[in-house]
């Protein structure tokens, strides 16, 4: 991840990355910018291990300006940041790595445009696209939408059947995602999953720390 000052290593993110039992996004849609410093604080606190800032309507001046904070609160503790899209501003602002969809641009122009250092991850809604994700290079994938969510409203859930053959045949850390909730997690972990991204259930929650925390104990209930 991020040192204090420069490029971030490639090896201490991978590392942190590894880790992760739970990925938290910071996305406009649920939470005032000017509050991602204190939220990124009280998930890290929860234990989630990698954040990412989601800002799909804001403009790169608005990212720029929204950024700087959250850099802060990740290196000092260690937490990967990573940028949804814009491969550019994630390598001008030092970000630990950026986060691409199917229709984002192709992972090996968005590694021409990252520095070596800076990780990839990937958007994948089916088994052949996470199989294709792990070829093509990427760090990580997402895995989903597992249940709807108005989070990603125009996506069809992919459901929970392909999730044990889903890490069965990748080897990179994979988080699925989409309509999860502290509930459905021991569900989740009887058929196959290891780790997870929640959006909504964490941002909306009266304590997004409790709420992380919550869901970590239950992943190490299962261990
Ligand atoms: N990507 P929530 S699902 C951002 O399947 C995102 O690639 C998805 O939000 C995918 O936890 C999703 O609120 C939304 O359901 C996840």
């Amino acid at each position: 991840m991020a040192s204090t000052a420069g490029l971030p290593e490639r090896e201490s993110t991978l590392k942190a990355l590894r880790k992760a039992g739970l990925y938290g996004i910071l996305d406009t849609g649920y939470s005032n910018p000017s509050d991602w410093p204190s939220i990124s604080d009280e998930l890290i606190t929860g234990g989630v291990g990698i954040l990412q800032i989601r800002a799909k309507r804001a403009s790169e001046a608005e990212i720029r300006a929204w950024t700087p904070p959250v850099i802060e609160v990740c290196r000092a503790a260690r937490i990967p940041l990573i940028l949804n899209d814009h491969p550019k501003l994630a390598y001008q602002m030092q970000l630990d790595g950026c986060h691409l969809g199917q229709d984002d641009l192709p992972l090996a122009e968005a590694r021409e445009i990252l520095d070596p250092s800076q990780i990839v991850g990937k958007s994948t809604h089916s088994l052949a696209q996470a199989i294709q994700g792990e070829k093509e290079g990427a760090d990580y994938i997402g895995f989903g939408p597992i249940f709807s969510t108005a989070t990603k409203p125009d996506y069809h859930p992919i459901g929970q059947e392909d999730i044990r053959k889903m890490y069965d045949n990748i080897s990179i850390p994979a988080f699925c995602i989409g309509g999860i909730k502290r509930e459905r997690i021991e569900l989740l972990l009887q058929q196959g999953a290891q780790r997870f991204v929640i959006v909504s259930g964490l941002l909306k929650a009266v304590s997004p720390r409790d709420y992380a925390s919550e869901v970590l104990q239950r992943i190490s209930d299962h261990d």
